[in-house]
């Protein structure tokens, strides 16, 4: 089937409706475009348990603070279009931004709690971005399921939280980190990065990897494993540490002790560019 593109809200209602006729149950992939391996996957996934997927291609304004990327965040239409192609989605929804943010646009969504530790300290408002564009997302296209990465541990867990606070009859899916042979998770924002940097930036992998192994021979102390972590950081050219926490993965807030359901996640900047990795340890049946 020829890949469909819908660039208004009407358009997509009135697709979404033919595919509901015949049947077809609905996946959506929400993205910024810059599609990679990552979103690949994720289509996939959905493409394996829906009928009809779609994928979003929106780069969302009100997510970036005043001083980031937006102007220049990647914009890389036609690739995206043919990677949607070859994993087997049927409709790109990619409207301007006067179609979701018109002139006078004035409700926002937030999650409280969950939206302020880890990347909310450093992004203020980005949350509140995530979780408004998502809700809308969801309200145009009223997909069954969505589907989402790891890679964004926290916007994965607000997503599941919006969805239960709000009563969304959605499905959510969380599917695993893609990463470079090196380890490095793959982003649209590596494309940012210098060689030297590119080199450099295995280090988030690098630190989450340590601090498994330090988990796995027993260490249990979070200041010991954030402390290992933060020095190979510091260790490495260029690389910033923004933040490295072990928090619990439903409260999103910091641990003292390594327990079952803990998040490991850090945020380290090269230059301009801030990249993000984390593991979640499930304890010690799953290793
Ligand atoms: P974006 O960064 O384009 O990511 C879209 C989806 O792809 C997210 O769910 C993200 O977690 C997932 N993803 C990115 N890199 C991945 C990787 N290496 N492995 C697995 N999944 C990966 O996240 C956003 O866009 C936006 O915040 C959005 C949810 C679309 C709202 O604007």
């Amino acid at each position: 089937m020829a890949l469909e593109i819908a660039r208004s809200v009407d358009e997509l209602r009135r697709l979404v409706e033919s595919a509901r006729r015949n049947g077809l149950t609905i996946g959506l992939v929400p993205t910024m475009g810059a599609l990679h391996e990552g979103h690949a996957s994720l289509i996939r996934a959905a493409r394996g348990e829906t009928g009809w997927v779609i994928v979003s291609i929106f780069v969302n304004p009100t997510q970036f603070g005043p001083n980031e990327d937006y102007q220049r965040y990647p914009r890389t239409w036609e690739q995206d279009l043919a990677v949607c192609q070859a994993n087997g989605a049927d409709l790109v929804f990619a409207p301007p931004v006067k179609e979701v943010f018109p002139p006078g646009y004035s409700t926002f969504v937030e999650v409280t709690k969950l939206q302020d530790p880890l990347c909310g300290g450093s992004r203020p408002g980005h949350f509140r971005g995530v979780a408004t564009v998502v809700l809308k997302l969801f309200n145009m296209t009223t997909p069954d399921r969505a589907y989402f990465g790891q890679k964004d541990a926290q916007q994965a867990r607000i997503i599941r939280q919006l969805v239960r606070d709000l009563n969304l009859p959605v499905t959510i899916r969380v599917c695993p980190i893609v990463r470079e042979p090196d380890g490095l998770a793959l982003s649209s924002r590596n494309r940012y990065l210098s060689p030297e940097d590119r080199h450099s930036a295995t280090v988030l992998y690098r630190a989450l990897e340590t601090a498994r192994r330090m988990i796995e021979s027993g260490e249990r102390n979070a200041a010991c494993i954030r402390e290992r972590m933060l020095a190979m950081i510091q260790s490495t050219p260029r690389a910033v540490a923004e933040y490295v926490d072990i928090v619990d993965y439903e409260t999103m807030q910091p641990v003292a002790n390594v327990q079952s359901g803990i998040l490991i996640a850090l945020a380290v900047k090269f230059g301009a560019t801030r990249l993000i990795d984390n593991f979640l340890w499930h304890g010690e049946s799953t290793g």
